[in-house]
Formats: structure tokens, sequence, C-alpha cells
């Protein structure tokens, strides 16, 4: 199977799950329902809950292990993507070539929506090892992964120096600094959380940081270079937003030759570390996602 088609059937295991795990049902509370699934099935990439369950199959797993921490991903990945879109934050109207939630369903529903889902990505691991009598310490230590890196010290952390930021000449260790937690925290996450689920050792462990921190970067790197060059339609929202909200870029701050040129030398660096994996077709999926994250157009 090709990378495009590997990334397809995931993507269908991912959606399914997704579509099990949230609300549907009539009830007083529809319509925070219905802000959450609009979002979470607006389109997405989903390459968060892909990452994890490939890296819980390269460390020898079962993916269904990781099914419930994948979905997890992804609904705080949407959620923090309706709370960025609120008018207090980057205000924008469009996303995944849809109107924004707060556009469709009002600030107050698309605030709570974002809540919710954070809320029921912790349901869903919690009550897959509630209802599967699964107590290894693992899960946990899964579980306290993704909870950092979507917190203060990760996600939220890089999320408040960024807007603290705007209207101001920034270093490129804070720039640094922002993207580090802001993006490439959850990245690094999915990614250590499925090989901790897959029963991963210490080595491993390392080389996939060391992989994950390398794409994380590259994926922001690429996301500002695509902010400034990229495809409006193929992106699904308006590009210049970064210039809009007067914030510092790696492209502001280098240029586009010269972020592209990093973007490249961070997937050699990312490709280097997979050295010593011994299932050659999953080694090769995450080879070719490290060259996915350099050519990305969407
Ligand atoms: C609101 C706590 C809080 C945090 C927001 C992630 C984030 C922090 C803001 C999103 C703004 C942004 C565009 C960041 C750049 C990287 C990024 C997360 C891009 C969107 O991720 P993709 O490309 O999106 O994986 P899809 O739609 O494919 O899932």
């Amino acid at each position: 199977m090709n990378f495009t088609e590997e990334l397809k059937k995931y993507r269908e295991i991912i959606n399914n799950e997704l579509d099990k795990k949230l609300p549907n049902f009539d009830s007083l509370q529809k319509s925070v329902f219905d802000s959450m699934r609009y979002s979470v099935f607006a389109g997405g990439k989903r390459i968060r809950p892909i990452l994890n369950l490939k890296a819980c199959e390269l460390v020898g797993g079962n993916i269904n292990d990781s099914l419930p921490f994948a979905v997890a991903l992804e609904m705080i990945h949407t959620y923090s993507l309706i709370h960025d879109d609120l008018p207090a934050m980057d205000n924008d109207d469009y996303r995944r070539g849809r109107l924004t939630n707060h556009k469709v369903f009002g600030e107050a529903v698309a605030i709570l929506a974002g809540d919710g889902l954070l809320n029921y990505a912790f349901e869903s691991i919690l009550g897959f090892m509630i209802d599967n009598n699964k107590n290894d310490i693992r899960y946990l230590n899964a579980m306290n992964n993704i909870a950092k890196a979507s917190g203060v010290q990760g996600m939220i952390g890089g999320q408040i120096v960024d807007i603290l930021a705007e209207d101001k000449e920034i270093n490129k260790d804070e720039l640094e600094f922002i993207h580090k937690l802001k993006t490439s925290a959850l990245i690094e996450a999915s990614i250590i959380s499925g090989a901790i689920v897959g029963g991963a050792d210490n080595e491993e462990i390392n080389k996939l940081r060391t992989y994950s921190k390398a794409l994380g970067l590259s994926f922001q790197i690429r996301d500002d270079i695509l902010d400034k060059v990229g495809d409006k339609e193929k992106l699904g929202k308006k590009v210049g937003s970064d210039e809009d909200n007067n914030k510092a870029t790696f492209v502001s701050v280098y240029g586009i030759e010269k972020s592209i040129e990093m973007t490249k030398k961070l997937c050699n660096e990312a490709i280097k570390s997979l050295e010593g994996f011994k299932n050659k077709e999953v080694v090769d999926f995450f080879k070719e996602m490290a060259d996915f994250f350099v050519h990305r157009e969407y």
C-alpha cells in the first residue's frame, strides 16, 4: 500500500471511531453536540491520530489499544482550532474549507464546544481503560504525555506567549519557544503516546522524540510558508492571517528560502533518527511523512 492509500485507510479508521465516540442524540444540550461534530467532521488531515497509531504499530503494538488516544488527540486538536479562530484570538472566518465554528453557532456555543471536545478527549481514554480493565501504568503515562502537551507547558503555553507577542519584535529563540509549545508539543505527544501504548522501550522512545521534535517544528515552519504563499482553496482557510495579526513567523524572521531549507534539514534529521527500527514498512511510512511535512500544500 502506498503512502496516500495508507493515509486514507487510517483516516477512515479514525473517522469511524470519532463518529462512534462523539454524542449525536436528541437532548437539551444538542446544540453543543452539533457544534462539536461540525468542526470535527469538517475535514482535517488527521495527522496527529495517524502518527499516534503508526507509532504504536512501529514498536509492535496493537492499534486498537491506541485508538482511544488517537481520537482524543484529534478532539484536542479540533478544540484548539475552534478556540484559535474566535474573535478574541485570531478572529478567522474559514477553517477546513467551512465557516468557522463561532460564525455558525455563535461564540458562546463555540467556546463550549471546544471545552466539550477537550473533556471528551479524556473521557475517551478513561472510558476505554475502565471498560477494558486496562490498568497498566503505560496507559496513564501516555495520557499524561497528552495532557501535558496540550496544557500550559505545551499548546496553551505556546498560545499565550504567541498572543502576547503580537505587534512586538521577538527574537529567534522566542519564536522557536512559541512554536515548540504551540504546535510541536502535541505532534510529539501524538507519536510518543502511541509508542508508549505500543510498549516501546527507552531507546525507541528517545529516537521517536528526536523524530517528533524535528517533525513538529518543520510542520510549523511549513504552516508559516503556506500562510504566506499557499493556495486558499487547497488550505480551506485564508492566507495572510499571520501578517494581518502582526505575528512574527519563521517566514517573517528568516524569509521563504531559508525557511524551506530549514524544513528540509529537519526532515533529514527526522529520517536519520529512525535508524534501528525493524519494521521496514512502518519506517518507510514515517520517512514519507517527514517528506510530506516539507512539501505539503494543505
Ligand atoms: C486555543 C489553546 C489554544 C491553542 C491554539 C494549535 C493552535 C493553538 C492554533 C492553531 C493555529 C495554527 C494555524 C497553528 C499552526 C499549526 C497548526 C496547528 C495548524 C493546523 O493543523 P493541521 O494542518 O489542521 O493539522 P487540520 O485541519 O488538517 O487538522
